[in-house]
């Protein structure tokens, strides 16, 4: 089956190929022409709606998606949440991103390191019909960054139970836990 991906996010892309393997998915790399719609939602949801909808009125009679996702750090008062991708600024890097978040829990909260990603996706059917699936990951923020794979924010979360960030677990291992796993997983029942 055909399933469009309203993300330009090639981290999350290369997720999605695996845990819809056996089915063609794009995404916006795949478009000829696309302007994002600006992300101006109050929460993950509105977000993710957001994308889905515009992805839909350029693929009606096809499943579209549009995820929003990020992570919560309690010690942070659950920040950077909705605001991950541009959390040390629009336009920031993965590393900078990164270093923020370990710079400012050792200010703050050391001795909390709590966190949680969180991904929600809003989906429509070939026939328009609209859904919500929701996946939460919980773990904490290591020390320091460690690991090379995946990407945003893995390389300094360790997943509960692991001893071992998201960057440094294969592609497949992270998709048997992750939080766009757990949505995914959801998703995959309704086709
Ligand atoms: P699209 O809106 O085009 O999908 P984006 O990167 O802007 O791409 P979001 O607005 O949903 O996506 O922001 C999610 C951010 O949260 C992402 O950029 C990462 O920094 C972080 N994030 C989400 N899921 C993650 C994961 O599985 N591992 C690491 N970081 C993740």
């Amino acid at each position: 089956m055909e399933i469009w991906v309203a993300t330009g996010n090639a981290g999350k892309v290369k997720e999605f190929k695996e845990l819809l393997v056996g089915h063609q998915v794009f995404s916006i790399q795949d478009m000829k022409s696309y302007s994002a719609p600006p992300e101006n939602g109050k929460t993950f949801e509105e977000n993710a709606t957001i994308k889905a909808k515009s992805f839909k009125a350029i693929k009606p009679g096809l499943w579209v998606l549009g995820e929003d996702s990020g992570i919560e750090v309690e010690g942070l008062g659950n920040m950077p949440g909705i605001f991950s991708a541009r959390y040390a600024g629009d336009n920031a890097r993965d590393v900078e991103n990164t270093s923020k978040i370990l710079k400012m829990l050792n200010i703050r909260s050391p001795g909390n390191r709590k966190a949680q990603f969180r991904s929600v996706i809003i989906a429509f059917d070939p026939q328009g019909v609209q859904y919500k699936f929701e996946g939460i990951l919980k773990g904490e923020i290591a020390k320091d960054m460690r690991g090379t794979n995946g990407f945003g924010y893995d390389s300094i979360f360790v997943p509960e139970g692991s001893t071992q960030t998201l960057a440094e677990i294969t592609v497949i291992e992270k998709n048997k836990i992750s939080h766009r796993f757990q949505a995914v997983n959801q998703l995959i029942q309704k086709f």
